[in-house]
């Protein structure tokens, strides 16, 4: 198993979808993101074995050698594509389709920033939890969380920021909603953010990952 969930991080890394992808030349005819997780997810590997192993794997090498200047835009966009293609198959896990909602959560990318996969998968398990998502996208404003709140007063708020230029935009957001909305819960997460950073911009808490931030929503219930 170790052996596919590692090439399965190469796929991500390398930005190959799927068998069919012609992309890159020198992985031509060979299984993709999609093939691979399929065979994972058929031996029983958890989708959370997937995901940590093997497609945030390959996402975190192809962003240090981003990081380094040893890979470029294009390559950060056919990796997340390669990933997506894997989460078509992780999703059905995520769902159990619980008919009754426990709450509702708005969630959305702050002001400024595009990245999505991270936000999209607290969705998938937070759905798959029960709650109801209000999924509002990426480079949320300000005026639209006070909006999409204004729509659902008991909502739980969810931020995401994956730029530390972007986390001031979170910061704002932060603020603003909880001058106005003093007993709103606001949670935020992003590989940037820190419990730290949660505390001195007045949020209710920073979780790593969607279980954790889940697993607090459970707990606030009881
Ligand atoms: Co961007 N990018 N990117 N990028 N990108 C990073 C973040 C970067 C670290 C790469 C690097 O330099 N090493 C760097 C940020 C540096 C910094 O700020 N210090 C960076 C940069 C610089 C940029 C641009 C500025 C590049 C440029 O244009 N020069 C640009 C900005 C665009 C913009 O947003 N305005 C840019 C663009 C892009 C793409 C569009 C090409 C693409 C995003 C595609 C998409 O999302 N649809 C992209 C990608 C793919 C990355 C990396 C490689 C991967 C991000 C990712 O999806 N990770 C990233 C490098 C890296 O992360 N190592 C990088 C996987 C994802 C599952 O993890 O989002 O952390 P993550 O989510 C986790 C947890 O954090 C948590 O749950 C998830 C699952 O465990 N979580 C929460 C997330 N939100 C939560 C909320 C919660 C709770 C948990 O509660 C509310």
């Amino acid at each position: 198993m170790e052996e596919i969930l590692s090439r399965l991080a190469i796929c991500v890394e390398r930005g190959k979808s799927d068998k069919a992808s012609p992309f890159p030349p020198d992985m031509k005819d060979m299984d993709g993101a999609a093939e691979l997780t399929q065979q994972l997810l058929q031996a029983g590997v958890s989708p959370d074995e997937i995901l940590k192993k093997a497609l945030m794997v390959g996402m975190n090498n192809i962003g240090e050698k981003f990081g380094r200047g040893e890979a470029y835009i294009p390559q950060l966009l056919i990796a997340a594509k390669a990933m997506n293609a894997a989460m078509v198959y992780l999703k059905p896990y995520f769902d159990k389709g619980e008919a009754t909602h426990r709450g509702t959560v708005i969630l959305g990318t702050v002001t400024g920033d595009l990245h999505d996969i991270g936000k999209n998968i607290v969705r998938m398990v937070l759905e798959g939890d029960g709650w109801k998502v209000i999924d509002l996208g990426t480079s949320v404003t300000t005026e639209k969380f006070l909006s999409s709140l204004q729509e659902n007063p008991k909502a739980i708020v969810g931020m995401s920021a994956l730029l530390t230029t972007t986390m001031v935009n979170m910061e704002k957001s932060v603020k603003t909603i909880k001058e106005q909305h003093p007993d709103i819960r606001i949670y935020i997460g992003g590989a940037p953010v820190t419990q730290g950073f949660s505390d001195k911009i007045g949020a209710d808490g920073y979780f790593p990952d969607p279980h954790k931030f889940a697993k607090h929503l459970e707990k606030m219930l009881s």
